[in-house]
């Protein structure tokens, strides 16, 4: 059966290692992915560490995408890949080589075990909110807000720098 495509968006961060190397491979596994079609992709940002600061800085960036999977095959895809560029999972909110979540998923509110969407700390974090923006201004992040109105409010947007375009 024919299921229409659902617009959706993965964030990604890494800082361990090559993280734009990490964060180009992601894109392109991603991109990879049955049922997945990438529509746009977001600069990469250098951005401080947030919640676990005694850590190296990060690198984030998002993916829009279409995908006729659900959302929790579309987690589980984002885990698979995660997994395949050597993902390990110790310190929660502490260093990593790639971490791919899933932010939004259509306009639906999804709040279950393990799959919490749109993410719940969107709203306070300008390291998703201003890669988001860039991509899907009017990305409905919960609560009534979009990208581009929660970072009107976002205090620490200005931590964030645009990285230039990758050679690769
Ligand atoms: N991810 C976290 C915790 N802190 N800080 C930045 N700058 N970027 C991240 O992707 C990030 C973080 C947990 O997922
Ligand atoms: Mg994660
Ligand atoms: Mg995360």
């Amino acid at each position: 059966m024919w299921k229409t495509p659902v617009r959706a968006v993965l964030g990604l961060g890494s800082n361990i290692g090559d993280k734009r190397g990490f964060l180009a491979a992601a894109i392109r596994q991603i991109a990879d992915s049955e049922g997945i079609v990438l529509v746009a992709r977001s600069a990469d940002y250098r951005t401080a560490p947030w919640g676990l600061t005694d850590q190296d800085w990060f690198v984030n960036a998002c993916v829009l995408v279409e995908t006729t999977l659900d959302a929790s095959d579309l987690l589980a895809r984002a885990l698979e890949i995660e997994r395949a560029l050597g993902r390990v999972r110790d310190i929660r909110w502490g260093p990593r080589k790639i971490d791919i979540d899933v932010l939004v998923y259509g306009g639906e509110e999804i709040a279950r075990e393990g799959l919490c969407v749109p993410h719940p700390r969107i709203a306070e974090r300008a390291f998703v909110l201003v890669p988001l923006a860039e991509i899907w201004p009017d990305a409905p992040i919960g609560g009534g807000l979009t990208a581009s109105t929660a970072l009107a409010g976002c205090s620490d947007a200005d931590t964030i720098e645009r990285l230039d375009e990758h050679a690769s």
